[in-house]
């Protein structure tokens, strides 16, 4: 998958702690040392309305990846995350 997004801002994962493939993105992250944002949509309504509204689905996990533009691209599918994260790295 190619992201047109080169020098991305700032990342939030929206995730929740029961999903398994949100468990592996967040130990991707962990391991590549990045600093992502953790946005729990089971704990914040307001992180779920986000995300459904941004990235047009619920589903988790979901890497928003802000431009300096202001845009935002929402980056689904863990593995996809992961070879997006591993590549900027
Ligand atoms: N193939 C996806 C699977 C993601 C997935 O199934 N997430 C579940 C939670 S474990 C989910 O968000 N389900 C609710 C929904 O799709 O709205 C990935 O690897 O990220």
């Amino acid at each position: 998958m190619t992201l047109s997004v080169v020098q991305p801002n700032d990342m939030a994962l929206y995730h929740y702690d029961s999903c398994p493939f949100c468990a592996k993105t967040r130990q991707a992250i962990n391991e590549l040392e990045l600093s992502v944002e953790l946005r729990n949509i089971q704990i914040n309504h307001q992180h779920r309305i986000e995300l459904q509204q941004g990235g047009n689905k619920t589903q988790v996990p979901c890497l928003r990846i802000g431009q300096s533009n202001g845009q935002a691209q929402w980056l689904y599918e863990s593995d996809d995350i992961i070879n997006f994260l591993r590549n900027r790295k």
